[in-house]
């Protein structure tokens, strides 16, 4: 990894970033003399101060993002930078993998620090069509040696690189937050087998996303836990040279797996966020400010006060200009029906458990509201939702009991053995996954949450399986209250991205209004049409209804149907739609496996033949908020194009 600043322009970037000089080190340098620990300090202030300044630009456009973790780890990239500066460079594979994918603002600045990016591009961090998405994402970025994301799923690779680069060191960034997947325990066992010359240096901050792992996981210990794999343990002090550069050099001075522990606070020297799980998160811009003030960076701070976020300024109509966050809803809808019952009673019926995701997914209300249900577990999804599961099963005759579990959509892809053996259990389980298609997904394509049909993998004769997705609050909240206390595995799925109310044709009043039930497995027709027909779904139905009720005004007649339970036939509606010229499925899934995926299929073994098309996800993210929809061919506009094309 060489080190060139490329088209570097101060009033550009104003950090001094060109003031960054490698102190070249050498794996015989066991401690450091003054004058190195001095250079290592000033890069590592420089390189916080850079991160500081250009993560908190993502907050300023409205993009969010992550300062604390690739804040916090940068005196052991600096020093690694000066390994691999140094006489013994080419005893490294030079690539700082990282299992904590959010800390992707390190490996955008190593990108700048290498040539392969210019300083200022910096400042467009997590916007769209930028190529500096929330996490970094291999042949996209300039630069970026590798794809993370997903916690939990760099070690077991890089334990393959270390295999394929046996005479090298072959190093890894961890944290206290990865480390608490499954994955991580089977990566040890396999290092430590197998005697890999793999050195992790864990970011030991103590801060996850919903809290403090000391206090929601009492007893767990990320290097007694790496110890009892058998890996070989460094303990250091991440806030002082003299005791964090020395254990890195012994840990690399061994050969075999060891892990270097880093103690150190969430965002030390940060006004208001050192030692907060805020920290994790995108630094506020106020701040921010106050942070790049008081080292001098003023110009920093005029570039950070002229970013403004971008707005979506799409004019959709067929649906209230008002907007709720179903992801939210859910855990409101949940505390409502526990609301009804004794706390002796929700405790025995409901075990809720979170996966460190609460203030995201919602559980946060059935926390606060229902604590006697509620577990907060860390970061460990397959074994939170087989926990949950397990509450739900082994029931004894007239006995009822249900797990709640809930994550991002994304790592449903995880759990989809978990949710074989729990059907094999009978097990009742409702299961909330938010952030569910690609809208508003900053954090990009390993956020996708777009193989929904992964969790309907049950075989035709198999225990209750029901995949709903609800189109607003009105439907969530409805859809809640009527399958908290079904049986079997109950896929309950929201957006990030909050979502309005479809209204009826022609006038301001919800199609889901006042006294509306659900009725699972039944679709609705929300737009009756003769011509042909959309089937939609979730955060798609209210811009198939925006395009629908255009195209209706210019005459052509085309339906609507909102199919929120997924994966059961609704036969009269099929019948209904079957016969019409032609049948558009509209989501925002995979098209690969989506509910398209499916439909045709349904329709042809029935005996109906109308047109078919499909419309859903189908290329990697563009990175941004609103911007990911259009991107994927899903906007309105778009909608309208293809039933114009079918209607033909
Ligand atoms: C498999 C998986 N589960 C959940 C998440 C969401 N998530 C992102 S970061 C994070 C907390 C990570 O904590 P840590 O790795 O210690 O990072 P730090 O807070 O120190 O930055 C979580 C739960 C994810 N990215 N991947």
């Amino acid at each position: 990894m060489g080190f060139q600043l490329k088209d570097y322009d101060f009033k550009k970037f104003p950090v001094p970033l060109d003031k960054y000089k490698p102190v070249p080190l050498s794996l015989q340098d066991k401690s450091l003399s003054a004058e190195q620990k001095e250079s290592l300090q000033n890069n590592i202030n420089l390189l916080r101060d850079a991160i500081v300044f250009f993560t908190a630009s993502g907050a300023a456009r409205g993009v969010s993002g992550h300062t604390g973790g690739p804040y916090d780890t940068v005196p052991e990239v600096a020093i690694l930078l000066s390994l691999f500066a140094g006489a013994d460079g080419d005893k490294f594979v030079q690539v700082l993998y990282d299992e904590s994918g959010h800390r992707v603002a390190t490996q955008y600045l190593l990108s700048v620090l290498e040539g392969s990016l210019p300083a200022h591009d910096l400042l467009y961090y997590r916007a769209a069509n930028s190529k500096l998405p929330g996490h970094p994402e291999l042949g996209l970025t300039a630069g970026v040696k590798f794809s993370s994301g997903r916690l939990g799923h760099v070690w077991p690779m890089v334990n393959g690189v270390a295999f394929g680069n046996k005479d090298k060191i072959t190093l890894m960034l961890g944290s206290d937050g990865s480390q608490q997947e499954g994955d991580d325990a089977e990566a040890a066992r396999l290092a430590v087998a197998q005697n890999l010359n793999v050195k992790l240096f864990i970011d030991d901050n103590d801060v996850t996303i919903a809290g403090h792992p000391s206090e929601y996981f009492k007893g767990f210990d990320v290097g007694r836990t790496l110890e009892g794999h058998g890996l070989k343990v460094i303990h250091a002090d991440g806030e002082n040279l003299d005791s964090l550069y020395p254990a890195m050099i012994s840990a690399l001075n061994e050969t075999g797996p060891v892990a270097v522990i880093i103690k150190r606070k969430m965002c030390p020297g940060i006004e208001g966020l050192e030692g907060s799980n805020h920290g994790h998160d995108v630094i506020p811009v106020d701040k921010a400010i106050k942070y790049l003030t008081s080292k001098g960076h003023n110009d920093a701070v005029a570039v950070l006060q002229s970013i403004k976020p971008t707005k979506d300024t799409y004019e959709f109509i067929g649906c209230t200009k008002d907007r709720g966050a179903n992801r939210v809803v859910f855990g409101e809808a949940v505390a409502a029906v526990l609301d009804k019952s004794s706390k002796e009673e929700n405790a025995k019926k409901v075990l809720c458990i979170d996966s460190d995701l609460e203030g995201s997914t919602g559980l946060k209300v059935i926390h606060q509201k229902h604590p006697e249900v509620f577990v907060g577990s860390g970061i460990c999804e397959r074994g939170n939702f087989a926990a949950a599961a397990g509450f739900g099963s082994f029931l004894k005759k007239g006995e009822y009991r249900t797990g709640i579990f809930s994550t991002f959509s994304a790592f449903l892809e995880m759990c989809v053995s978990e949710i074989t053996m729990a059907r094999l259990n009978f097990a009742n389980v409702l299961c909330h996954f938010s952030h569910s298609g690609v809208d508003e997904m900053a954090d990009n394509t390993c956020h996708f949450g777009v193989n929904t049909f992964f969790a309907d993998n049950g075989l035709e004769d198999s225990f209750t399986t029901r995949l709903y997705f609800p189109a607003d609050p009105t439907q969530m909240t409805a859809c809640i209250n009527k399958v908290l206390y079904d049986e079997g595995l109950r896929f309950v799925f929201s957006t990030r991205s909050k979502v309005p109310w479809v209204l009826k044709e022609g006038t301001q009043e919800p199609f889901y209004g006042e006294g509306y039930t659900f009725t699972p497995g039944k679709d609705d027709i929300i737009r009756k049409g003769t011509k042909g027909y959309v089937v939609s779904f979730g955060d798609m139905l209210y811009r198939s209804a925006s395009a629908i009720d255009t195209l209706r005004k210019q005459g052509l007649d085309v339906g609507l149907v909102n199919k929120s339970t997924l994966n059961i036939v609704d036969e009269d509606v099929l019948k209904e739609i079957g016969q019409t010229g032609f049948v558009i499925v509209v989501e925002s899934l995979n098209e690969k496996t989506g509910l398209g995926s499916k439909f045709g299929t349904w329709l042809l073994q029935r005996g109906f033949t109308p047109k078919f098309a499909t419309m859903g996800v189908s290329k990697e993210g563009c990175g941004g908020l609103f911007e990911q929809i259009p991107y994927q061919g899903l906007s309105p506009d778009h909608i309208a194009a293809k039933i114009k094309e079918l209607a033909a």
